[in-house]
């Protein structure tokens, strides 16, 4: 999978795709990540990418022509399957729109700043809106390094145990169990007998057991999601 990240600090994600499991993903050659910077893109003198927003108030917009000129020049040399911008007014990010993201050749992830993006681009270019919480940051890049992340893990052959991802918290509508490892006893603290067993069976149940207990005490709503869909 290729992600070509538009942003006008790519300083922001140099850190979190060079470690861990987004390293290994690029590594292997599994994913490509590029960002470019705006600011190389602009027409305008001095770097200029920004500028008031017609209509007065506080807060500059990220200018159009900018943005146009590199999402054409990428889309010049490759098909894109979606252009994501991240944006608190886009859609809920969750386990389930990574999964279908990761089904993905190729995406271009705009990340927006001060007061966002020129609402043209959004109209002409910008095929999925994308939030990750119901919280405002500073600008798109962190919450891009989390899609990323989230889609990066689930593509083949990334993860060691390929196994591990379906795992994961959410993946079947529920939080993930507790784990362990040794000593089976910590200052007394002792691992449960079950995981100590050494039958798969009555690890299995245990874990289940635990994990539906765990969200009914945590998060009832994912039990009752579930039901609706
Ligand atoms: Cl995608 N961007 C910004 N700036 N703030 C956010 C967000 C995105 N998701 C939640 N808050």
């Amino acid at each position: 999978m290729r992600i070509d990240i538009i942003t006008v600090l790519p300083e922001l994600l140099e850190s979190p795709f060079s470690h861990s499991i987004m390293k290994r993903a690029q590594t292997k050659g599994l994913l490509e990540v590029y960002t470019h910077n705006v600011r190389d893109h602009t027409p305008y003198k001095h770097g200029q990418v920004d500028d008031y927003q017609f209509g007065g108030g506080a807060g500059m917009v990220m200018m159009p022509e900018p943005l146009a000129l590199i999402i054409e020049k990428l889309q010049s040399e490759r098909k894109y399957d979606e252009v994501l911008y991240m944006t608190p007014d886009g859609e809920l990010f969750e386990q389930r729109t990574a999964n279908v993201l990761s089904l993905k050749e190729s995406l271009i992830i705009i990340c927006g700043h001060y007061k966002g993006i020129d609402e043209r681009i959004r109209e002409h270019f910008v095929t999925r809106e994308i939030s990750i919480g119901d919280y405002v940051l500073s600008g798109g890049e962190l919450a891009a390094a989390v899609v990323v992340d989230a889609i990066g893990r689930l593509l083949p052959g990334v993860l060691n145990d390929e196994t591990s991802a379906l795992m994961d918290s959410f993946q079947d509508g529920l939080l993930a169990p507790p784990v362990y490892t040794r000593p089976a006893d910590f200052r007394g603290w002792k691992v449960p007998d079950q995981l100590l067993s050494g039958d798969p069976k009555i690890i299995d149940a245990w874990r289940h057991d635990q994990s539906v207990k765990r969200t009914g005490e945590r998060r009832p709503g994912l039990i009752e999601d579930e039901g609706n869909e």
